[in-house]
């Protein structure tokens, strides 16, 4: 028996007002541009620029995430070393470093936050290492004093994933930072991805980059892509970037509504250091535990995800690290991240910790 009428999906996109977005539209129509830095594009540059507090000269957007990470690597030379990272992320964050020919080196997680532990990173460190990219994962941050003292001992750049981190300030740290803007994130663009970096003189190289690394009209001077951002996905964004805050402050009473729920429950462990409420991850006692109250919601019709399970290390391109970051895979096997997004109501977040809590117990 279905405890829902209607499907609840872990995340739901925000859709901004149409009659606004139609309103962008005709300007695009009207213009007849429709990528390679249109109009939209640079308006989104400045507004993105403006709502981070970051000079113009310190960001970049591209088409999606991964290419952002990618064309970010690639651009600090990190291609050809190792780069210690971690396991408990989404699989983009390595494959990203593997496609641009470096080697991930996984460390293991902080049990608290579940990101990157600096400590265990620097045990790894040795003088093939360019770089450590750990991940803001679920929007919780990373230690970051314990990275910046890592950077400066070592002399290897700190590069975070914060792709789930729109609406922290954590781009303030480290030598760059990647934000996600696909929309299964709180603030998106369709597809899309923000780098926003320490070094002003990188813009020009990543502007490049994501352009086939055609600098003019007679130059090609790297091996580029092409990933760059169009004018749909730059008016997405702008309409999304509207209600940003309204966005985060809903995230934010759900994520209150949920530890409100299971204060009382012992057998559910709320995540709580998320700076954002980007996701609403819960520990259960085990595995097994886990997995059923997985099925089991799916059976009251609520679609939860496990991320991060499997843990990348279990994935056949990084098996050669299967085992060693034991932290990370005790995680991996007891996390269940449960609905949220803007328009989940109160009364359904509720219900569904119910079914949560009756399957847990
Ligand atoms: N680094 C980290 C740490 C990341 O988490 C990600 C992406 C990246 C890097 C790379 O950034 P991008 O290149 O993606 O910008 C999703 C997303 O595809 C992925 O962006 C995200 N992380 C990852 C955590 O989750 P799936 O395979 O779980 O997506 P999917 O299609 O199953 O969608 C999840 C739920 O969202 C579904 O229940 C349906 C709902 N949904 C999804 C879409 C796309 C909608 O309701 N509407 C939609 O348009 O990977």
């Amino acid at each position: 028996m279905k405890r829902f009428d209607q499907p609840i999906l872990v995340t739901r996109p925000y859709l901004p007002d149409l009659e606004s977005f139609k309103k962008g539209c005709e300007e695009i129509w009207a213009n007849q541009w429709l990528t390679n830095n249109g109009p939209v594009h640079r308006r989104f540059h400045s507004a993105l620029a403006a709502r981070l507090g970051v000079p113009e000269t310190n960001l970049a957007l591209f088409s999606n995430g991964t290419l952002a990470l990618e064309i970010g690597f690639q651009a600090l030379g990190l291609a050809g070393g190792e780069v210690i990272t971690t396991p408990f992320t989404f699989v983009a964050t390595s494959h990203a470093l593997r496609r641009i020919g470096a080697l991930p080196v996984f460390a293991d997680v902080d049990p608290e936050t579940l990101c990157l532990s600096p400590a265990a990173a620097e045990k790894l460190i040795t003088p093939r290492t360019k770089a450590i990219v750990p991940v803001h994962v679920y929007g919780n941050a990373c230690d970051v004093e314990g990275f910046r003292r890592l950077g400066e001992k070592y002399g290897v750049k700190i590069v975070y994933d914060a792709a789930h981190a729109f609406g922290t300030d954590l781009h303030r740290h480290g030598d760059m930072s990647m934000f996600s803007l696909h929309p299964t994130k709180l603030f998106h663009s369709c597809e899309g991805g923000l780098l926003v970096f320490r070094d002003a003189a990188l813009q020009q190289q990543l502007f490049d980059l994501r352009n086939f690394a055609i600098h003019s009209e007679l130059e090609c001077v790297d091996v580029g892509t092409n990933a760059k951002m169009n004018e749909l996905q730059a008016l997405m964004g702008l309409e999304c970037l509207k209600k940003i805050d309204d966005l985060l402050d809903w995230r934010r009473r759900v994520h209150a509504a949920y530890a409100e729920a299971f204060a009382d429950c012992p057998s559910v462990t709320c995540l709580d250091k998320s700076l954002n409420c980007a996701y609403c991850p819960v520990l259960l006692k085990d595995f097994e535990t886990r997995e059923r109250v997985y099925e089991g919601l799916k059976a009251c019709n609520v679609f939860a995800r496990r991320y991060f399970y499997p843990l990348l290390t279990d994935f056949a391109p990084y098996v050669y690290a299967r085992g060693t970051c034991p932290v990370a895979e005790d995680a991996a096997r007891r996390v269940l991240t449960l609905p949220t997004y803007y328009g989940l109501a109160p009364e359904t977040v509720r219900e569904i910790a119910r079914c949560v809590k009756e399957i847990a117990e």
